[in-house]
């Protein structure tokens, strides 16, 4: 039986080093050098090319590398049978908190106005108890996200597709109740996952949902998001900006017009990067009970698509 990792567009050495300081027995192949495909019944895997599962007839646990797994399920060739799993990692939720809680902060104080203009120009600033801050997807990262706001003082919101109850946050869910939950948030913060559903969610209606002045940050996934409407509703003033992480190309072109807004902050999808010395353990966990009969951990609901 062996262990494959396919990961074609970013260098799996990091994990190939993780998982054979962890396990120094484990039989790993690279993807593409496997000797026989019938014999892989376990694949880390990152962006792989559509199409390719079909070859691995055994194949059991598709394992991602990363929280999302929208790179693995948008593969509509994938057996139903075979299970997919996803990283859920503290590490990854306490950066995705710092990150999103330093967005905000940088937002509120003006800071990047402050560092571009080369004049003395004190500005007012709105504090953290006087912002409400709605947070679309209230997954294991959207919480951590929220205890992390709620800790500096923000009101914090969050909207699910099924109801949730978070101490301290207050919820809405489904459509019926997505208009007054932007009706009050200052900024948006999206964490939903990528779904069939959730694709192009923040466009020009819920923009305009927001209160005048609002701010966006997509922290999720780039397919989230109708990069026009953005443009359209920072540029007619009735967004204060937005910051994005996640682009529909990656890297994001450099001919691109967000590089050149003013009120649009760029990162190279830097918010939560998964580390392999603290995944891989997880996901030798489950390679060991998948061999054992076991239920795995981490197991993604391929109807609900996350
Ligand atoms: C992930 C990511 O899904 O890095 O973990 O975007």
């Amino acid at each position: 039986m062996s262990f494959l990792i396919i990961s074609p567009k970013k260098d799996p050495k990091a994990w190939i080093e993780a998982l054979k300081a962890e396990a120094p027995d484990l039989d790993l192949e690279v993807y593409p050098q496997v000797k026989d495909p019938s014999k892989v019944e376990y694949v880390l895997s990152w962006r792989h090319p559509h199409g390719i599962y079909r070859d691995f007839k055994n194949l059991k646990v598709i394992a991602s590398m990363g929280a999302g797994i929208d790179h693995i399920i948008s593969d509509k060739e994938i057996p139903e049978h075979i299970q997919i799993t996803r990283v859920v990692d503290e590490q990854l939720t306490k950066d995705m908190s710092v990150f999103v809680l330093s967005l905000i902060l940088e937002h509120l104080r003006n800071l990047a106005q402050h560092h571009s203009q080369n004049e003395w120009k004190p500005t007012s600033y709105q504090l953290p108890e006087d912002t409400q801050v709605g947070i679309m997807g209230m997954g294991v990262l959207g919480v951590g996200v929220a205890e992390k706001l709620i800790q500096n003082k923000f009101n914090v919101t969050g909207w699910s597709r099924t109801k949730k109850e978070i101490l301290g946050v207050t919820t809405y869910h489904g459509d019926e109740q997505l208009e007054e939950f932007l009706r009050e948030s200052r900024v948006l913060v999206n964490l939903l996952p990528l779904t069939s559903e959730t694709k192009n969610v923040l466009q020009k209606s819920l923009f305009e949902a927001l209160p005048k002045g609002a701010f966006v940050i997509n922290v999720a996934r780039g397919e989230h998001l109708v990069e026009d409407d953005l443009i359209e509703v920072i540029n007619n003033g009735h967004l204060a900006g937005a910051a994005l992480d996640v682009f529909r190309k990656e890297p994001l072109p450099r001919e691109h017009p967000f590089w050149k807004n003013k009120k649009i902050r760029v990162s190279p999808h830097i918010a939560s990067i998964t580390n392999p010395v603290t995944v891989v353990p997880q996901i030798l966990e489950n390679y060991e009970r998948m061999k054992e009969g076991k239920e795995l951990k981490n197991v993604v609901d391929r109807e609900k698509e996350y």
